[in-house]
């Protein structure tokens, strides 16, 4: 072989396993290097026998193969019955042997259908290490939890874990067009191949099923809210089973966004009116047919009446009309509709925050069973930071489910690197104080507050046919996370970033210690550069991306940056208090109290609820105008130390995820700088006053800024 073809060679070798690295997610298995470790794990591991022989338990014995051989370099022998010490046995309750069963009576007592324990037991007087659940999926469950123990380096001495998910919906929401573009996608196109299905199952739909299956979430919305009737014909039903197909052996079930107007545009029909005989027939039998070709579809998601979408209102009716009926058509099925609460209208001159509230808390206790009203985190539209929304804690009567988005819409697309679970432990950890001191979000969302038996989380996927699935390598935590937090709204997010590293890069300390902070400050840094103090929907229309806060030429007030901010020479910033709009009246008293008081309202939410003037002082002494331009400088500045922490860890991974980090980091270091310098030129025209010391004089002019146009920005339609 000459030199060039060696080189050549060596380099394609080194390329496409790197790529794998980018492509294999936090399931990496990468080769344990501690010796006492391995001793340990080979010790504990001598075999594994596998009871029952479901589709499910032969993906989890593959897994654990995979696993032990990948990190272990053991090619683990699969035994039958346990004669030898020292296995690992999997396997449901129901097919333990009685003994076994017995001995985890009280361990199945403690979790709920999904749950999973792994026990390291004696039986017959020898150690083992069991994995069991209620079903197969559980243990599944089980088997992903106890391969991350080995990948996060833990012992795996005295085991004795039994845990549950504390929501029964964890479910991601794919805003997947049938065209295979998303909207506010930016991983490239959608992974579903309409073209191809049902016949050609693409290795990617297994991939993703499996790493789904790996943080425990059981669901997937296949299309977009903004809702095309197509995906409910024959045509692309027999598609959709085949996605179902493939998914159901990992535990998840496939649902579908149903188009209100579907009865007219696919039907025949004259008419969507819910109240409509034929209209309700129409439903029933689309359901009969749907649950003919995949018996357990989770339900429909549904957004009506937002946004141009048709929904019950075109016919007089209203969204307990429209969410009821088609709970009707489901209901002997077993499925589910999360009808969406993301309202807000053009003939609404009432403060936008406000409507969403105003329009669904009367409807409290009016929906059916099998229905779930599905809210976003804030009231706004998923902005860098919003309060917690209102309808949290105010709906005792009736299953909310909390809609997260994991896609950056309004955080920097796939370009920049913020650790959303930081954002979304915030919102769980709220105090809606609805039932008293303690009434958190968390509580809301998994039904212990108000003893709700429907529940669930969602989150607007970030997913797309990018080889690393998110663009941005570290996108992929917050998929990883956002699963993590839906199994469990407790965790805590440094904990998720933690587990995330060592299963995606590496257990050295010289990684954890900086990268773990880095990913827990991004949060704040996304926040200060882009939206501090409260401010918020700031950006550039329609593809929002880049700074914006100048336009006020939308057709639609609330569409408009000027109306969030509402900077002039007085002040800046948008009054919700009694004195304004009053938008702090939907909160529990003790909540209203502490936002409606610009003195007790938290900083960070100031400008969300208060009008203040450029003088006003901020806690530490600083006036407002100052604070403000310090904060933009701050999330500038915590960019740069973002990019010097992740050059020292140059040694410890991989030269392709090292350089794409570093690059997208440049980007967004150079676009936080834009945001900085557009914004506070265009606040200074208000302001009337010079930068603080400390903050970077602006290179570029307002007009200049003003002027940047971004025609095919992704994720726009
Ligand atoms: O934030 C807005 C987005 C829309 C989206 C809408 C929604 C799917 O800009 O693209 O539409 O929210 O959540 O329905």
């Amino acid at each position: 072989m000459t030199a060039l073809r060696f080189v050549l060679l060596f380099f394609l070798i080194s390329f496409s396993a790197s790529a794998q690295k980018d492509y294999k997610l936090w399931l990496q298995y990468n080769e344990v290097n501690n010796a006492v470790l391995v001793s340990e794990y080979r010790n504990n591991l001598k075999g594994i026998t596998v009871l029952g022989n479901s589709e499910t338990i032969k993906i989890a014995e593959k897994e654990l193969k995979a696993g032990f051989q990948d990190m272990l370099g053991i090619a683990s022998e699969i035994k039958s019955d346990i004669k030898e010490e020292n296995t690992l046995i999997i396997g449901s309750q129901s097919n333990l042997n009685a003994e076994i069963k017995k001995e985890l009576q009280s361990d199945f007592g403690k979790i709920n259908e999904e749950g999973f324990i792994i026990k390291s037991i004696s039986f017959k007087n020898k150690k083992q290490i069991i994995i069991s659940g209620k079903n197969d999926v559980a243990v599944l469950y089980g088997v992903f939890n106890f391969l991350r123990i080995l990948q996060t380096n833990k012992s795996v001495k005295n085991l004795n874990i039994a845990d549950s998910p504390k929501t029964n919906i964890r479910i991601l929401n794919h805003w997947d067009n049938l065209d295979r573009t998303v909207e506010r996608g930016y991983a490239g196109f959608s992974l579903w191949n309409w073209q191809k299905l049902p016949d050609f199952i693409d290795q990617r739909y297994i991939d993703y099923a499996r790493a789904n299956a790996s943080i425990g979430i059981n669901g997937t919305v296949l299309t977009n809210v903004n809702a095309n009737a197509l995906i409910l014909t024959p045509q692309y039903l027999e598609k959709v089973e085949a996605l179902a197909n493939v998914f159901r052996p990992y535990g998840i079930k496939v649902y579908l966004t149903a188009r209100f107007s579907a009865p007219m545009e696919i039907g025949n029909l004259n008419t969507a009116d819910p109240k409509d005989a034929q209209v309700i027939n129409w439903w029933k039998n689309k359901a009969a047919e749907i649950y003919k070709r995949i018996p357990d579809f989770g339900g429909f998601l549904v957004k009506a009446n937002s946004e141009g979408q048709p929904g019950p209102q075109n016919y007089g009716r209203d969204h307990v009309d429209g969410a009821n009926m088609l709970a009707d058509a489901v209901a002997p099925f077993g499925g589910v509709i999360m009808w969406r609460a993301f309202v807000y209208s053009e003939h609404d001159a009432n403060d936008r925050a406000k409507q969403a509230y105003a329009e669904f808390q009367p409807y409290d206790g009016k929906f059916k069973e099998n229905v779930i009203v599905q809210v976003k985190n804030g009231a706004i539209d998923f902005q860098p930071r919003e309060p917690f929304h209102p309808l949290f804690g105010a709906m005792p009567k009736t299953p909310l489910m909390m809609e997260f988005q994991i896609t950056q819409e309004y955080l920097g697309f796939s370009t920049h690197l913020v650790f959303l679970p930081k954002l979304f432990q915030e919102v769980l950890e709220s105090d809606t104080y609805q039932k008293g001191k303690g009434s958190t979000v968390a509580k809301v969302v998994d039904g212990t507050l108000y003893q709700n038996k429907l529940t669930g989380i969602a989150g607007v996927a970030n997913i797309g046919n990018d080889l690393n699935w998110t663009g941005h390598p570290f996108a992929q935590a917050n998929w990883y996370g956002f699963g993590r937090l839906a199994w469990n709204p407790y965790l805590d997010s440094e904990t998720i970033a933690d587990e995330w590293l060592r299963c995606t890069f590496s257990n050295h300390e010289n990684v954890i210690k900086p990268v773990k902070k880095m990913m827990i400050d991004s949060r704040e840094a996304v926040v200060n550069y882009m939206t501090p103090l409260g401010l918020h929907h700031i950006m550039d229309t329609g593809h929002h991306y880049g700074p914006g806060p100048w336009v006020s030429n939308l057709s639609r007030p609330e569409w408009n940056p000027t109306y969030y901010h509402k900077a002039d020479k007085n002040g800046i910033g948008f009054d919700r208090s009694k004195k304004g709009t009053n938008a702090t009246a939907q909160y529990s008293a003790e909540v209203e109290k502490l936002f409606d008081n610009v003195e007790t309202c938290p900083e960070k939410d100031l400008l969300w609820f208060h009008h203040v003037s450029w003088d006003y002082k901020l806690k530490n002494g600083q006036t407002l105008w100052n604070g403000l331009a310090l904060k933009y400088q701050e999330g500038v500045n915590q960019v740069a130390e973002m990019q010097n922490v992740w050059k020292k860890t140059e040694k410890y991974i991989d030269s392709e995820r090292f350089n794409e980090v570093e690059m997208l980091l440049e980007i967004q270091y150079k676009e936080a700088k834009w945001w900085r310098d557009a914004c506070l030129l265009y606040f200074q025209q208000f302001s009337g006053k010079e930068l603080p010391k400390g903050v970077e004089k602006p290179t570029q002019t307002l007009e200049y800024f003003k002027s940047l146009k971004f025609p095919f920005a992704p994720g726009n339609g």
